[in-house]
């Protein structure tokens, strides 16, 4: 149910999206990251899944429907390369008469993690999509908009928070970066995290946080260090291959009578290759789970899945290709590598328009094997099919997913989100899923609900949901580029038999194909 002040903040955020907005050729779809919208994918918003691009000059009113999020969240547009520039934080506050879960904060400040490239973003995703090449990393990353003061043309632009000593910030992070699960960090101060995607937790007290494109995690920083200047600071975590290795800042200033120092004090952060550090931050994030803000993790499971995340190669006629071995890079679940139908899956779902879309999409790997070898696998196991199919869930199926990284081309993290969702991140680890040896271990007590989970590299992480939202729903890798390549799978979820178990009718305004 929804409470006051939801209510008065959905108002607030009636948005009506007008497509002449963008770039006059261009069409676009936005997308509320995280927001679960009860039985409503029509405003989802991800191209040729749940709807068609909102041309230029065309208007299209999003509804966006809470139901229990509470802290931040964020928008961003579901078209191409758009969202590298088209987002933003959308901060849901407790119940009116209800507070927070930690003491109340003299501030609340949203930090928005973006990055910047040199040139135009579509060239840029055109030029790597055509050659099948990598493509060419970001420029600078961006605190508020902002590359920071080691970026001298931008310096006088630099991001400045303002702190009293002895007083408590909120700091809203929402990584907006395209390809790179980041480290964030404050010299001389630790932050305590007190909320994922929009669910709180147990306060985790740290001197850095790993946060991956499209989490959000809600900070508390308290002023209590000598005044002064200080940087807080993100760079890129990166396990491997070419990636951006600049750091973006901004300054914390505290109020008062000192001399501030030249240049404040940096950071020092892990070092960009160290898995251990992301893996370890993330392991360590774990639900509130007491009577007010309880957990509900499913128990006894009716669909078990086994989703393998691979990077993939396919030859190109005459070596033509940029990629490895001269092929095109390519990347898959289950070795499916997506193609996005040209009517969307949700219009061809919800009208029965044949043809658009096949039912087969595989609950497990069709030929397993040694995923996580470290020596070479054969190139043939890297050749993906092409499909444009789903997984269909029945209403109130409890679901257990398992993500498994694959080595092949190159093991990698992927940052994966699920649409229409939460989920319990039930247990994580290195090498191969052994359904024997590992599920003893999850945690069934207070594991983490998020929206966004980060598999780690040659690893694996375990997900449990039960699939109460009917409708069309995205799942794919947060990873730009992977999705661009074709990691990402779409869920249906039937309609159950009850009144409000069944998926509302579309909007008027619904684009066309
Ligand atoms: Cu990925």
């Amino acid at each position: 149910m929804l409470s006051a002040s939801k209510l008065l903040f959905l108002c607030l955020l009636g948005i009506v999206l007008l497509g002449g907005v963008t770039p006059s050729h261009a069409a676009v779809r936005r997308y509320r990251h995280g927001v679960k919208m009860p039985r409503y994918p029509w405003s989802d918003g991800p191209e040729f899944v749940t709807q068609c691009p909102i041309s230029p000059g065309m208007r299209f009113s999003q509804r966006i429907v809470l139901s229990d999020e509470e802290g931040t969240l964020w928008w961003h547009a579901h078209s191409e390369w758009y969202r590298n520039s088209v987002y933003g934080a959308l901060i849901i506050l407790p119940p009116r008469r209800e507070s927070y879960p930690f003491p109340k904060p003299h501030q609340e400040v949203p930090i928005l993690l973006g990055d910047w490239f040199n040139g135009d973003i579509q060239e840029i995703m055109e030029e790597f999509l055509g050659s099948g090449s990598d493509p060419e990393v970001s420029n600078s990353f961006l605190i508020n908009g902002q590359p920071g003061d080691l970026h001298p043309c931008s310096r006088q632009d630099t991001f400045r928070l303002r702190v009293e000593s002895g007083k408590t910030y909120l700091l809203r992070i929402v990584n907006a970066v395209m390809n790179n699960i980041m480290f964030f960090k404050i010299a001389n101060h630790n932050v305590t995290v007190v909320g994922t995607d929009a669910a709180y937790t147990k306060r985790l007290t740290s001197d850095y946080i790993a946060i991956s494109p499209g989490q959000t995690m809600d900070l508390l920083l308290v002023a209590n260090q000598r005044p002064s200047h200080y940087y807080m600071a993100s760079r890129a975590y990166a396990s491997g291959g070419d990636f951006d290795n600049t750091t973006t800042t901004a300054i914390i200033e505290y109020a008062g009578n000192y001399t501030p120092p030249a240049s404040p004090a940096l950071p020092s952060f892990p070092p960009f290759n160290s898995t251990a550090s992301s893996h370890n931050f993330t392991t360590q994030l774990r639900s509130l789970a007491n009577k007010k803000y309880p957990v509900d993790v499913p128990k006894n499971i009716s669909d078990t899945l086994l989703f393998t995340l691979s990077i993939n190669l396919r030859p190109c006629a005459n070596d033509s290709c940029e990629g490895p071995f001269a092929e095109r890079l390519l990347a898959s679940v289950n070795n499916v590598t997506l193609q996005l139908p040209r009517t969307d899956f949700l219009q061809a779902y919800y009208r029965r328009i044949n043809g658009v879309y096949t039912t087969d999409f595989p609950d497990n790997p069709a030929f397993p094997f040694n995923y996580t070898q470290e020596t070479t696998i054969p190139r043939d196991l890297a050749r993906p099919q092409n499909g444009t199919s789903v997984n269909i869930l029945d209403f109130n199926a409890t679901v257990e997913l398992v993500f498994q990284g694959t080595n092949l081309v190159g093991g990698i993290d992927h940052p994966m989100h699920l649409h229409g969702y939460s989920f319990y991140v039930v247990g994580s680890g290195f090498g191969n899923f052994n359904r024997t040896r590992d599920p003893p271990n999850y945690n069934l007590v207070d594991p983490p609900l998020m929206e966004t989970i980060a598999v780690p590299r040659n690893g694996w992480t375990a997900i449990r949901f039960k699939a109460n939202n009917p409708g069309v729903w995205f799942m794919h890798c947060h990873f730009e580029r992977h999705v661009s390549w074709g990691m990402g799978m779409v869920f249906i979820v039937r309609d159950g038999p009850g009144r409000d178990e069944k998926m509302l009718p579309p909007p008027p305004d619904m684009p066309l194909c």
